[in-house]
Order: structure tokens, then C-alpha cells, then sequence
């Protein structure tokens, strides 16, 4: 137990001496979908199933489920997905409403970030009505 704890705690002092030399934090969810953080004054919490990471100049929120790794990068910037891309493959097409569909019947994996289209805390019919007027142009 105690070669554990200081395993741990080797580990932490690792990865906030390894943080020092980088600028950024980046989360990445998959499909090229990456959100960062700078590195300055950073902060992360676990909470609710979400990774919430918070720094002197912004913050994001990830949700553990979503995400594939972090790492660090001297690089800044988020590369998000298209809004509406529900299956991740670059393009929004009647393709995402059927994985829209399916995440709602769990007959697939919940992805809250591109799932939620319509912006509040659910996932249900209201963001695939959100999403078909996407397709449509009606909204962007
Ligand atoms: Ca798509
Ligand atoms: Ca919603």
C-alpha cells in the first residue's frame, strides 16, 4: 500500500514537473475532435463523470466516457467537431440522425458533446428535431 502511495505521488510530482515545460493540456475525444488548455494555473477535477479542467485563461469540460487521452503540447487551439457530425466522420448528413437515434435508444455510446445539439443537459427528440434542421440549413 505504501510503495503504491508513493508511487502516486512520484507519478503527480512527474507529471507537474513535465507540465512546466509545456503550455498546454489537450483532451482528445476522438476524430481528430481536441479541446486544450493552457497550463498556466491549471486545475483538474473530476466531477459527475467529467473531467473539468481549469486554467488562468479558460477552462473545459470533458466527458470521461468521450475521451480518448490527454497529453501535453506546446500547442494551442481547439480543433472541435463539426456541429451536428453526431458519428464523427466529418461530414452532417441523415447518417448522424440514425447514430443520433441510437445513442437516445442506447443502442449505442452516449456522446454527450456532439449529441446535445440543441444545448441543454438532455439528449432526447428535441436534438434530433435540432439536428435534421441542421441537415436542412434551417439552422446552423
Ligand atoms: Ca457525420
Ligand atoms: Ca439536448
Amino acid at each position: 500500500m505504501k510503495k503504491i502511495l508513493i508511487m502516486m505521488v512520484t507519478l503527480l510530482i512527474g507529471v507537474g514537473i513535465h507540465a512546466q515545460g509545456f503550455s498546454y493540456l489537450r483532451f482528445n475525444s476522438g476524430a481528430g475532435s481536441e479541446q486544450c488548455v493552457s497550463t498556466d494555473g491549471l486545475k483538474i477535477v473530476f466531477n459527475n463523470g467529467k473531467l473539468v479542467a481549469t486554467s488562468n485563461d479558460g477552462n473545459a469540460t470533458i466527458a470521461l466516457s468521450a475521451m480518448n487521452f490527454m497529453y501535453f503540447s506546446n500547442e494551442g487551439g481547439s480543433s472541435q467537431v463539426l456541429r451536428g457530425d453526431v458519428n464523427r466522420d466529418g461530414k452532417v448528413n441523415v447518417s448522424d440522425v440514425t447514430a443520433l437515434i441510437n445513442m437516445i435508444l442506447g443502442n449505442l455510446t452516449m456522446d454527450q458533446e456532439v449529441a446535445n445539439l440543441n444545448g441543454d443537459d438532455k439528449v432526447n427528440v428535441s436534438d434530433v428535431t435540432t439536428l435534421i434542421n441542421i441537415i436542412l440549413g434551417i439552422i446552423s
